[in-house]
């Protein structure tokens, strides 16, 4: 088994109820134990004009090999009604892999850590929430480090 952090976004067909069927769904992943997930937290979409995000991070331990754990990842989003119309786009649920125990993969399909996660504070506040300051990124920077270097602006943490 390995411990897996995935965030979760939505900001369409209410974006909390999308996050908490996610949960439920992740729950029954096969080969797969729930470990837990942070807060919900608010923000503005990164992309000016869209609703606002809501936004968590789940933590998984599993046995599934990445690209099989990618697929069930992709088939809770188009169960949740996940259209791709447009990259970025708004959606009733994103479902990214950010961390795979301490790989670093690089597959056409799959780019663990997730690129954009060190300057994301949606990612990095509900990830603290679950992992250690002392969490290492496979380039060995520490999660305190991301976060040391990424305020907590324009965020709400919902009250649970
Ligand atoms: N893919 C590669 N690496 C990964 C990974 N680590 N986890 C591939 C999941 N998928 C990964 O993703 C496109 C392709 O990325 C997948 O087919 C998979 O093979 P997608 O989910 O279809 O497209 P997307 O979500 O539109 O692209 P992306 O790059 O995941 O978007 P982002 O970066 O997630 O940005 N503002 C706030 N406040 N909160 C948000 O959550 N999210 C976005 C979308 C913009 N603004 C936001 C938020
Ligand atoms: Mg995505």
């Amino acid at each position: 088994m390995e411990r897996i952090y995935i965030g979760m976004g939505s900001n369409l067909a209410a974006p909390d109820q999308q996050l908490r069927n996610a949960i439920e769904a992740l729950a029954q992943l096969p080969d797969s134990a729930f470990v837990g997930v942070s807060a919900f937290y608010q923000s503005d979409s990164l992309l000016p004009g869209q609703p606002r995000y809501t936004n968590a991070v789940a933590a998984l331990d599993s046995a599934l090999a990445p690209l099989a754990l990618l697929d069930a990842l992709q088939s809770i989003e188009n169960d949740q009604g996940r259209e791709r119309l447009e990259r970025w786009g708004p959606r009733t649920l994103d479902l990214d892999i950010l961390l795979f125990g301490d790989r670093l993969i690089n597959e056409p399909r799959l780019k663990v850590p997730h690129y954009q996660m060190h300057l994301r504070a949606f990612v990095l506040y509900p990830l603290a929430e679950l992992a250690p300051a002392d969490l290492q990124l496979p380039n060995g920077t520490t999660l305190g480090d991301l976060l040391a270097a990424c305020p907590f602006v324009g965020l709400e943490r919902l009250p649970l």
